[in-house]
């Protein structure tokens, strides 16, 4: 029997692993936006810098620190004027604004920069603005049998700068990874993740030449450890995990560091079940996580805390979603239809751009529109900590038309959240304000596939899609 239940499409599902282990890297660009805006602005590269938010209230909510200014104590989760005052000399730049909203197709861009770099020797999976999986078995594979480790001549300095985990280094630590990566007597597995990580170095250093941006990685036989890896050690440096560190690495774990268990799942571990790290987890068998979070999640959770992840890496640079999206923090929460209207117009009109970018650029189409929103009603009780519904409905082309279905998409989410609503419009000259406060709105556009018929519309026939039901 299951005894916990949530929603069943958050849960994480087991996949089987290969038997012929894989070489897997996650990488991850230093503090992104900074960096971004230091290339833009060279005159800040070296020096404290971080990008604010584009609200001005105390100096903005900074959303990335350089590392130069992290020394001073910088945090993100400060705003400009308490940066300013841990560091004087800070650099603070505000996130580019169009809509009347943060503009990310700079960070977007430079992301896209980096995977087409990173793509060269492997399968590459972007996985976030800034973060990216490589599936480079073949690459690794090829260079054990080409070019084994213990004959190469000289090592590759930012290799040799990589850390191991488990590997204890008193004296010149490169000396000592060295000795690891070219040891006449390691494991086969061992060797491929030498590989691996001679071959992730190579891509880091052509990222830095052709880009200037520095990036993080973690080398290791699954995505799940690969991802633990990479935030390790930055910035500009690489983690390799070799399959017998993986317990001693997750032993102390907090379980809310490993993917997936961040959110409800996680909390519900500590709370029902006390379990505080990945290590506590090892007392359960796999048959009674099974009971307590039905097959699929028993199964994941049971192989999770031993290290061992099936995911693969997807092959895919494009992203899977479009969003556009707005948050009315405090005094700025909208409190009626016509302002909600009106923000869902110019979401619809930035969602609409991106959508045309994607036909033109990748002959991709999407087909699935779905609305998030933040909301709470400002009289107290049960109500007011039930999440407002996502809606979704087929996706129209047009911004006028993707501004309407996502606010019928929006009153019919108002209606399940609070039923005994009256949404009927206010008589004129009436100064009664509706029950709720809007915190949020983001739309997306999901379920992306190819237009191969694209290919050979006319410009002119293409120019009138827009306005197409798609
Ligand atoms: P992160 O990878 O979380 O952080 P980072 O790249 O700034 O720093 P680190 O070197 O520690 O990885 O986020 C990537 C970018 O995403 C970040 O530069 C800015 C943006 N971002 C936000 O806009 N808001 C947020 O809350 C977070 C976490 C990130």
């Amino acid at each position: 029997m299951c005894v916990f239940v949530l929603e069943k499409r958050r849960m994480p599902v087991a996949r089987p692993e290969p038997v012929e282990a894989r070489v897997i890297a996650h990488v991850d660009l230093d503090c992104f936006y900074a960096q971004v805006e230091q290339r833009r602005h060279p005159e800040l590269r070296g020096k404290p810098t971080a990008v604010v938010q584009y609200n001005s209230w105390k100096g903005g909510a900074l959303i990335a620190v350089s590392y130069e200014a992290r020394k001073f104590g910088v945090k993100r989760s400060m705003r400009g004027e308490e940066a300013r005052k841990a560091c004087p000399d800070i650099h603070l730049v505000q996130v580019p604004v169009a809509h009347d909203k943060a503009d990310l197709k700079l960070y977007r861009d430079a992301g896209s920069e980096v995977c087409a770099i990173l793509a060269r020797m492997g399968k590459c999976e972007r996985a976030s603005i800034d973060e990216v999986y490589l599936d480079i078995t073949e690459a690794a594979t090829a260079r054990l049998i080409q070019d084994p480790p213990q004959c190469w001549v000289s090592l590759d300095k930012e290799a040799l700068k990589s850390h191991v985990v488990g590997l204890a280094t008193d004296g010149d630590a490169t000396v000592e990874v060295g000795h690891w990566l070219q040891r006449k007597d390691a494991e086969q597995n061992d060797q491929l993740l030498a590989c691996g990580a001679a071959i992730i170095a190579e891509l880091r250093t052509a990222v830095l030449s052709e880009t200037q941006f520095t990036c993080s990685a973690g080398i290791a036989h699954n995505k799940m450890l690969a991802k633990l890896a990479s935030g390790m050690h930055k910035p500009a440096q690489q983690t390799i995990v070799p399959s017998s560190a993986v317990q001693g690495l997750l032993t102390d774990l907090p379980i809310n560091k490993i993917g997936q268990l961040g959110g409800k799942l996680g909390h519900l571990l500590e709370v029902e079940l006390g379990v505080k790290t990945a290590g506590d987890l090892l007392q359960f068998s796999e048959a009674k996580l099974q009971d307590l979070f039905g097959m699929n999640t028993g199964t994941w959770l049971w192989r999770t805390a031993r290290g061992i992840n099936g995911d693969e890496v997807q092959g895919r640079m494009l992203p899977k979603s479009h969003s556009s999206g707005k948050t009315f923090p405090g005094p700025k929460s909208l409190k009626d239809l016509s302002a909600v209207g009106h923000w869902v117009r110019e979401l619809a009109e930035v969602l609409q751009e991106r959508l045309d970018m994607d036909i033109e650029q990748n002959n991709r189409i999407a087909r699935l529109l779905t609305l998030h929103a933040g909301c709470h009603l400002h009289s107290s009780g049960a109500d007011h900590a039930r999440k407002f519904p996502s809606q979704s409905c087929a996706l129209r082309y047009g911004k006028e038309k993707i501004a309407d279905d996502a606010n019928r998409l929006f009153e019919k989410a108002l209606r399940k959240f609070c039923p005994t609503l009256n949404l009927s419009p206010r008589k004129k000259g009436s100064t009664a304000s509706f029950p709720w406060r809007v915190t949020g709105i983001s739309l997306s556009a999901s379920n992306i596939v190819a237009t191969p018929m694209l290919k050979w519309e006319s410009s002119a026939e293409k120019s009138t899609r827009t306005g197409v039901c798609i």
